[in-house]
């Protein structure tokens, strides 16, 4: 007989993994998958909504809908703070922290940054999307936590994962000790362990960019792309390009077959587009746990010391040997 292993098994078992092992991290994390199966619920009706009703309608309950990714911010805070473990979230939704200051997280040492739903954009056209999590502790002792306490290097963070709601959901996350993938199965309501260890190719043969910004790209970044398209049967190449335009989409797909993603900076955007503290940080500690790498053209993402909640990153992530060759041509250019 073949066995399962769900979500809720798996981070127990690998609680005393954890420093501190008192059992808080475990329920963050459960709380988290939680809140996933209810937003991914949501999701899987979006494309009903002109049967049953736009966003902006009364539903039967009398109460307006909401847009998906207010709703998914809804949901992921409720968790948190249900949960007791965490004293504070910065979401993509709030220009300001939430404080989650309840009897129950009084004591509570968790952070979370969270994009609760990235890419929901997509979701009129039946595209994936996912939500994308951080998880820091916090340093500072008593009063309510600060700014300062949340601005922490990528590198500190003790959990992150994401959720992409695909042609399957599914829930990947680490804690620092590698990189493990959950399936949900929607008979039984539960992440069940479908991809343990997920280790990234060195070498890959796919890049995702939005190549509609081609001209406002340096010309490294440029001469990068010119590479990944010339003819070299020993290399592979040329690459295939695959931009889905969902970064969790584009990540946990290269993550798995091997790739690089990039979002340079651009004219417009000088600093890139994606953020650091919900976006770039969580997917570069999953990629480098991976065995990947995680750049943004200058130093390692996870070493860049944050300055604001909302700040962007340029960056380049994936196969250790495609962002070993993109460097070259960056390096090139200076
Ligand atoms: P969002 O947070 O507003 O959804 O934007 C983030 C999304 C990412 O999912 C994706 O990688 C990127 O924006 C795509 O940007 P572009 O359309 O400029 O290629
Ligand atoms: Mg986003």
């Amino acid at each position: 007989m073949t066995t399962f292993k769900t979500l809720g098994q798996f981070i127990i078992e690998k609680q005393a993994d954890f420093p501190y092992a008192k059992g808080e991290l475990s329920r963050l994390l459960r709380d988290i998958g939680i809140a996933a199966k209810v937003v991914n619920r949501e999701v899987n009706k979006a494309g009903l909504v002109d049967i049953l009703g736009d966003a902006g309608q009364i539903n039967v309950q009398g109460e307006g809908q909401k847009k998906l990714d207010v709703y998914a911010d809804e949901q992921f805070i409720r968790a948190l703070q249900s949960g007791g473990e965490c004293c504070v979230v910065a979401s993509e939704e709030h220009e300001l922290p939430v404080d989650i200051d309840s009897e129950l997280s009084r004591n509570a040492k968790y952070i979370v940054c969270i994009d609760p739903l990235d890419g929901s954009s997509n979701i009129d056209v039946n595209v994936s999307v996912g939500t994308i999590f951080s998880i820091y502790r916090r340093d500072s002792l008593g009063g309510r936590p600060t700014l300062k306490d949340i601005l922490q290097k990528g590198d500190k963070q003790v959990a992150a994962g994401y959720i992409v709601y695909g042609s399957s959901t599914m829930l990947v996350y680490t804690t620092g000790k590698g990189v493990n993938g959950f399936t949900l199965d929607p008979s039984i309501g539960e992440f069940c362990l479908s991809h343990p260890e997920i280790r990234v190719p060195a070498m890959g043969q796919i890049y995702s960019v939005n190549e509609g910004n081609y001209s406002k790209f340096s010309d490294g970044v440029k001469k990068y792309i010119k590479y990944c398209q010339e003819n070299d049967a020993p290399s592979q190449r040329p690459y295939t390009s695959r931009y889905i335009g969902s970064l969790v989409a584009d990540i946990h797909r290269n993550l798995l077959l091997g790739g690089i993603f990039i979002y340079p900076a651009t004219r417009t955007h000088p600093n890139g587009k994606l953020r650091l503290m919900y976006e770039c940080n969580p997917i570069a500690f999953i990629i480098e746990q991976a065995g990947g790498r995680a750049t943004d053209g200058c130093m390692r993402i996870l070493d860049i010391e944050p300055g604001s909640l909302h700040q962007r990153s340029a960056c380049f992530m994936g196969s250790t040997g495609m962002v070993a060759a993109i460097e070259h041509f960056l390096d090139a250019e200076r």
